[in-house]
């Protein structure tokens, strides 16, 4: 799978993509990521890739014509397994769902909003999606992008080594729709703090019972959203 990430900042990248188990995949060519400078596809003196809104208003936007030129050059004949998303906080809100849709692609352009945001034509007329990655105001797409390389990345066949284990998992399904149980590791007690007596026992349907009682309580606490049936009360 290819990724293409479409930017004004080309640099952000090297960081994200150098380390641990995505560097780790592109060496071992199980995938690729190409970062695409959106300044390639502008062609006056200030190689201009925004402008002011219509209308008026505070800032300025992404302008179209890039955009749309970088994508025609990256995928000449688009096809069903290539798919373009626009990152916007606008946009659905990304799940791993999603990644695992992503996940069956050939071709994926990550288009990275700046400013004030990007004209609408582009979510109009050349993305297939416009996805955010959460409620909360970043000051571009390219963490997104990074975000969604990495969760994507990690489900593609021999990522992970373990040819199947990740790319069937799904946000919290396998564990009942909850949150996966607290966990501990050595010492068993750490300064004052002892691991639950029941975990360093041997009864596996004790621990097993402790782990499903403990998740509720945490999911309950940090992610109530997380039990169906109270959705919408
Ligand atoms: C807060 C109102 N606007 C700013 C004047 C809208 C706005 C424009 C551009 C808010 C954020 C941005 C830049 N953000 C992204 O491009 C972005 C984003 C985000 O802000 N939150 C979550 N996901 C994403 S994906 C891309």
């Amino acid at each position: 799978m290819t990724f293409h990430i479409v930017t004004i900042f080309p640099e952000f990248f090297l960081g994200p993509f150098n380390h641990g188990v995505v560097a780790r995949a592109q060496a071992d060519k199980l995938l690729e990521i190409r970062v695409h400078d959106l300044r390639n596809w502008t062609y006056d003196r200030h190689r201009s890739v925004d402008d002011r809104p219509f209308g008026g208003g505070e800032g300025m936007l992404l302008k179209a014509q890039p955009l749309f030129e970088a994508v025609e050059a990256i995928l000449p004949a688009r096809n069903a397994k290539q798919k373009v998303v626009l990152l916007s906080a606008q946009g659905r809100p990304f799940t791993q769902s999603m990644a695992q849709g992503f996940a069956e692609l050939d071709d994926l352009v990550l288009l990275c909003g700046r400013y004030e945001g990007v004209d609408e034509r582009v979510a109009e007329h050349l993305a297939d999606d416009e996805i955010s990655i959460g409620d909360f105001v970043l000051s571009g797409g390219e963490l997104a992008a990074a975000m969604i390389v990495d969760s994507v990345a990690r489900l593609l066949p021999g990522v992970l080594g373990n040819e199947d284990s990740a790319r069937n998992e799904s946000f919290s399904v396998e564990n009942d729709g909850l949150l996966d149980c607290p966990q501990y590791t050595r010492p068993a007690e750490f300064r004052g703090w002892k691991v639950p007596e029941v975990l360093l026992g041997g009864n596996h349907e004790e621990i097993r019972r402790w782990r499903q009682q403990a998740s509720r309580e945490k999911t309950q606490r940090l992610r109530p959203d997380l039990f169906p049936s109270r959705q919408g009360q």
